[in-house]
């Protein structure tokens, strides 16, 4: 089964986004808009693990999870994968307390658990917004949305998903971690 670790943003943010981006939604040549409902932040992303290794990984990442913090972030800027410039994929991109410490325990808590496909490429917290089968010019369109800055929210739980893949992509949450809380005076 295809697997990735992904964060879930409050629907009151992903309203902030959405009323961003709609003015643009449909209009910009070569870029498909994903539903809404898909929407997600992945953190570890593992590809096809078999079955019988799914026991394992979740207990590796239950105990990954635990140990760090819940994080506090924002959406902030927009952008594109390669680049604006030539893009086949569109994101809002994320600022605030850094996830790199929490991807890297996903990664190897994956690695441990022998699923095919651990991502070892330097990450980049995004939420992908509208992808291109073709590199397209984004420029316009970052451009035009600039000025936005998303309110800021806590994350506080890391999900396992499993993507179905068809012609309409589907994704599953299979279980649900959460952060350790901050301790608060
Ligand atoms: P994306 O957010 O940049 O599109 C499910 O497919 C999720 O896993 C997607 O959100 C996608 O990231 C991410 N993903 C898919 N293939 C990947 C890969 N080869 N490496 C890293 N992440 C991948």
């Amino acid at each position: 089964m295809r697997l990735f670790t992904a964060l879930q943003p409050p629907g009151e943010v992903l309203d902030e986004v959405e009323q961003a981006i709609a003015p643009h939604v449909g209009r910009v040549p070569g870029l498909r808009w994903p539903d809404r409902a898909t929407w997600h932040i992945t953190l570890a992303f593992f590809g096809e693990v078999p079955e019988g290794a799914l026991p394992d990984l979740e207990t590796r990442l239950a105990r990954a999870v635990r140990r760090h913090d819940v994080l506090d972030v924002a959406f902030t800027g927009f952008g594109g994968f390669s680049s604006a410039g030539r893009a086949r994929v569109f994101w809002a991109g994320l600022s605030g307390d850094p996830m790199n410490r929490l991807v890297d325990s996903l990664r190897a808590a994956g690695r441990r658990a022998g699923a095919a496909h651990t991502d070892e490429k330097r990450f980049h917290p995004h939420l992908t917004l509208g992808r291109a089968k073709t590199e397209v010019d984004l420029r316009p369109l970052v451009e035009s949305l600039s000025g936005f800055s998303g309110s800021v929210w806590r994350a506080e739980a890391v999900h396992l998903v499993r993507s179905h893949l068809g012609a309409q992509v589907r994704y599953e949450s299979l279980a649900k971690w959460a952060l350790s809380p901050v301790r608060r005076d």
